[in-house]
């Protein structure tokens, strides 16, 4: 079956950061596509890519770029898909210039910001799976039991020194 969540970055260099996104979405049992698809490097490959990308069945895409980090922006800008931005941390800047890049987009062209690096991967990723769960019954029901794990697993642990 075709995924509905495409994960794609601008080089080959963020897969260990947006492969956390990949990792929740395994756990939580939802199909997805990851591809490399730079902004810069590959600009006619991002067009089509972002045209063609409803029809083609995806309902979210996470778009991960560290730097001058375009790829979120100019994606959301050809599909009305929601695109769920992760600033990968760059070595000159530590994410900062990511996460600007991201987040100002000017009015009229949506795109989700999440955190810089890993976490941001890990929560776009489940903020994807939060999305088709809204016409997933099945889905809701791992996605509140991941949360009630996780709440438990604090729960059963207060002491912070062990
Ligand atoms: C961006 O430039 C990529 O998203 C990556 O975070 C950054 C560096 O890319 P490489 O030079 O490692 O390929 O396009």
């Amino acid at each position: 079956m075709q995924p509905k969540i495409a994960i794609i970055m601008g080089s080959k260099s963020d897969w260990p950061t947006m492969k956390e996104a990949a990792d929740i979405l395994d756990k939580l049992g939802v199909d997805y596509h990851v591809e490399v698809v730079s902004a810069h490097r590959t600009p006619d490959k991002l067009m089509s890519f972002a045209a063609s990308a409803a029809d083609n069945g995806y309902q979210v895409i996470v778009a991960g770029a560290g730097g001058a980090a375009h790829l979120p922006g100019m994606v959301a800008s050809k599909t009305r898909l929601p695109v769920l931005g992760v600033p990968v941390q760059s070595k000159a800047l530590s994410g900062q210039d990511s996460l600007l890049s991201i987040v100002q987009m000017p009015r009229g062209v949506a795109v989700g910001t999440l955190a810089i690096g890993a976490a941001g991967a890990f929560n776009a990723g489940l903020m994807a799976a939060q999305i088709l769960a809204t016409a997933d019954a099945e889905l809701a029901k791992r996605i509140d039991a991941f949360r009630q794990e996780q709440t438990d697993t604090v729960l059963a642990g207060p002491d912070p020194r062990v």
